[in-house]
């Protein structure tokens, strides 16, 4: 299973504020529907936390929630005591509703081909280490936060870059891939 981090970030780095991300970009919201639906993801408690709870958990995609409180539990997630845990979860045949209609789901679910890192800052930090594809959106704001993207290493290539791009909200974006 190939393992991928999604993120956006403003060129300082910055990817948090006060357990909010703080910018609106619809089309980066877009994106990142795009790329995870289908696909189990991978989040922090923080992250969890962070999502409106009409949203959570995301739809079409197994929720895998990294926490180290042994008892947490909430409707439409599986916990996970460290990321590697949650990769090892992520990593199984899943179909959701599974136990709610036996008799419709596949004899056979397949195996995920990738899982997505879904944020946030620490959770990043100790999943760039199985990681094989960032997807990183670049946000041309200059805002102010508490919690700051990973750094990746010169094992990363540059991949794809949409270059910059107006989004309707006025600020401008770009989304590059990086590999290896
Ligand atoms: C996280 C939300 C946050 C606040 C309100 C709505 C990149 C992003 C993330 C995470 C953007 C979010 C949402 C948007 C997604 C919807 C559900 C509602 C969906 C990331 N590049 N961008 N993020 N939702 N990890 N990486 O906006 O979510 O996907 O169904």
């Amino acid at each position: 299973m190939n393992v991928g981090l999604i993120w956006a970030q403003t060129p300082a780095g910055v990817i948090g504020a006060d357990n909010a991300i703080p910018w609106r970009l619809p089309e980066d919201m877009a994106h990142f529907k795009a790329t995870t639906l289908g696909h189990p993801v991978v989040m922090g408690r923080k992250t969890w936390d962070s999502l409106p709870p009409r949203f959570r958990p995301l739809s079409g995609r197994r929720n895998i929630v990294v926490t180290r409180d042994p008892r947490w539990a909430a409707e439409g997630a599986a916990r996970a005591g460290s990321v590697a845990e949650a990769l090892g979860l992520a990593a199984e045949p899943w179909q959701a509703g599974a136990a709610a209609a036996p008799e419709t789901t596949p004899s056979e679910p397949a195996a995920p081909a990738t899982a997505w890192v879904i944020g946030g800052g620490e959770i990043y930090r100790a999943a760039l280490e199985y990681a094989t594809t960032l997807s990183v959106t670049e946000v041309d704001a200059a805002v102010d936060g508490d919690t700051y993207a990973p750094t990746p290493d010169a094992t990363w290539e540059a991949a794809e870059d949409t270059g910059w791009l107006s989004s309707t909200s006025g600020l401008r974006y770009r989304i590059r891939t990086f590999t290896r």
